[in-house]
C-alpha cells in the first residue's frame, strides 16, 4: 500500500515536471529560425488523486413513521372522588290515601303486638305458678315437695328428665325465680361426690358455668351437693338435706 502511495507520488512528479516543461515550451515559429526540433507531444493524464476528506455531517434527516402500539402500562394510583352528580328528577307525588292507610296498618299492628305480649307475660307467669319455667329451649319444671339429693335425681328420671342444672346466666336466672316464687332453695344437679373439688353434671361432664356465694363451696367431702338460694347464688351443702326439685326437659 505504502510502495503503490509512492509510486503513484512520483508519477505524479514526472507527470507535473513534463507539463511544466511543455508549458513552458512555447511552440511559436521563431522568426528565421530553422524549426528543426519539434515541441515534445503532450503526456497522458495522470493518475486520479487520493480520496478527499470526509465532508461535513449532513443535515438532521425527516421524522420515521409512528412505530405500532406498546403493551399496556402499569395501573395507575386511585383517582380522587368525583363531584356530587345533578340531582335527579323530582319523583311521583305519593298518594295520601295510600299513606294514612299504611299508617293505620302499623298502628294495628302494634296494639296486636303489645295483646300478644301481654298474654305471652301472663301465660308465663301462669306457667311459674305451676311450676314451669321456659328458657331457650330448656324447660324446668318444679316437683312439689322437698327431697334429698338421691331422691331428687331418682324423681327426675322416672320423668325422662335430669335435675336442673343452669348452663348460663339466663338459666341461673330462670332457676332464681322458680325458687324466689316457690320460696324455697333448690337442689341442683351438680355435685363432686366422684372427685373432691371437681363439681359435675349428671352426666359426668365437668361444669361449664357457676355463680358460687361468697366463700363457697366450703363443705370438702361433708358436702358434695349444690344448692340455688332465692338470690340465685350457689352453696355446698350435705346431700342428705332436703330442698326443692327441679326437672329439665
Ligand atoms: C352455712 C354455710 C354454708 C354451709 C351451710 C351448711 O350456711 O357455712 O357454706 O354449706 O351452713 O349447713
Ligand atoms: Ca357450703
Amino acid at each position: 500500500m505504502h510502495l503503490l502511495d509512492t509510486f503513484q507520488f512520483l508519477t505524479l512528479t514526472v507527470s507535473l515536471t513534463v507539463a511544466s516543461d511543455l508549458e513552458t515550451c512555447e511552440c511559436k515559429p521563431k522568426i528565421n529560425t530553422c524549426n528543426v526540433v519539434p515541441c515534445g507531444l503532450p503526456g497522458s493524464n495522470g493518475l486520479p488523486g487520493r480520496d478527499g476528506n470526509p465532508g461535513p455531517k449532513g443535515e438532521k434527516g425527516d421524522q420515521g413513521e409512528r412505530g405500532m402500539l406498546g403493551p399496556p402500562g402499569k395501573v395507575g394510583p386511585m383517582g380522587t372522588k368525583g363531584d356530587l352528580g345533578p340531582r335527579g328528577p323530582k319523583g311521583d307525588e305519593g298518594k295520601n290515601e295510600d299513606l294514612i292507610s299504611l299508617k293505620a296498618q302499623v298502628t294495628a299492628l302494634q296494639e296486636e303486638m303489645r295483646m300478644l305480649q301481654d298474654n305471652i307475660n301472663k301465660y308465663s307467669k301462669a306457667m311459674i305458678l305451676s311450676g314451669f319455667k321456659i328458657v331457650n329451649e330448656k324447660w324446668f319444671k318444679v316437683h312439689t315437695s322437698e327431697e334429698t339429693f338421691e331422691e331428687g335425681k331418682k324423681i327426675c328420671s322416672k320423668n325422662g328428665a335430669l335435675m336442673a342444672a343452669p348452663q348460663n346466666v339466663l338459666e341461673n336466672q330462670a332457676l332464681e325465680e322458680l325458687a324466689q316464687n316457690f320460696n324455697k332453695d333448690i337442689y341442683l344437679g351438680i355435685s363432686d361426690e366422684v372427685t373432691e373439688g371437681t363439681f359435675r353434671y349428671q352426666n359426668g361432664q365437668n361444669i361449664i358455668y357457676s355463680n358460687w356465694a361468697e366463700n363457697e363451696p366450703n363443705g370438702a367431702r361433708k358436702e358434695n351437693c349444690v344448692e340455688i338460694y332465692k338470690n340465685g347464688q350457689w352453696n355446698d351443702r350435705p346431700c342428705t338435706d332436703k330442698r326443692l326439685i327441679v326437672c329439665e326437659f
